[in-house]
């Protein structure tokens, strides 16, 4: 079996769930060849079909295996590579982390309907309905609790969730991108921080060039 981990992607400006397995293996340093398979294209449902397992990106294959769900990949991931420690060593801080990806894989439906992911474009002031709100208010609760409470607890001194870079950031991660482009959205100190830390890194910056770079091939779409 090749040990090549093949991370098949949508589109970089639009596809939030791909982001995620792709931010965490660039941030890790995880080997791995990408796939793009552009969305909303008049081929994009038979390639995918023919492609992929649940006719979604992201999907992951390695060898025989394929895994196709954002949060599945990533533990399939952490468990190849267990010497990154890509959850918190200490089980209290493990197991938040594992709620809080758990909540932004199965929650904040407002957020991601009203304000889907548009990675080139910044500050379009959107206006924010109810729904939206609430998710924002839970989200910064969420990143000031696991910050204050972990992540400036960790030995480590890091700037994430939990410290040390984890697979929590990596759930977040589009998250970031949304308040960059809906917003200006009022977050706490500490949330506040943890987003320009976000922004900064060098793996969201690629992205960043990835969408671009496609939006320049396709402009208008
Ligand atoms: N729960 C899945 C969600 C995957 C998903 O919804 N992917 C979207 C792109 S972000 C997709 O493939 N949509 C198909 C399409 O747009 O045709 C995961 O976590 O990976």
């Amino acid at each position: 079996m090749s040990d090549d981990l093949i991370l098949a992607i949508g589109d970089k400006t639009l596809s939030s769930w791909s982001f995620r397995p792709w931010f965490l293996m660039k941030q890790a340093g995880v080997p791995f060849t990408e796939e793009v398979i552009r969305l909303d294209r008049p081929e994009t449902r038979r390639v995918l079909k023919e492609k992929s397992p649940a006719g979604l990106v992201p999907f992951l294959t390695h060898g025989e295996v394929r895994i196709w769900d954002s949060l599945a990949i990533m533990e399939y991931v952490s468990e190849l590579y267990p010497e990154k420690q890509l959850w918190p060593a200490a089980r209290a801080a493990r197991a938040v982390a594992r709620a809080a990806a758990a909540e932004m894989h199965s929650g904040f439906s407002a957020l991601r309907t009203v304000w889907p992911m548009y990675f080139t474009r910044e500050n379009l002031a959107h206006l924010t309905t109810g729904g939206v709100a609430r998710d924002i208010d839970r989200i910064d609760a969420l990143w000031t609790e696991c910050r204050t409470r972990f992540g400036r607890a960790d030995p480590s001194g890091g700037p994430f969730l939990f410290g040390t870079f984890s697979i929590a950031d990596a759930m977040y991660a589009p998250v970031v991108s949304r308040f960059l482009t809906y917003g200006p959205v009022r977050l706490s100190p500490e949330s506040a921080a943890y987003m320009e830390t976000i922004r900064a890194q060098p793996a969201f910056l690629e992205w960043g060039e990835g969408a671009k770079a496609e939006r320049r091939a396709a402009p208008g779409t």
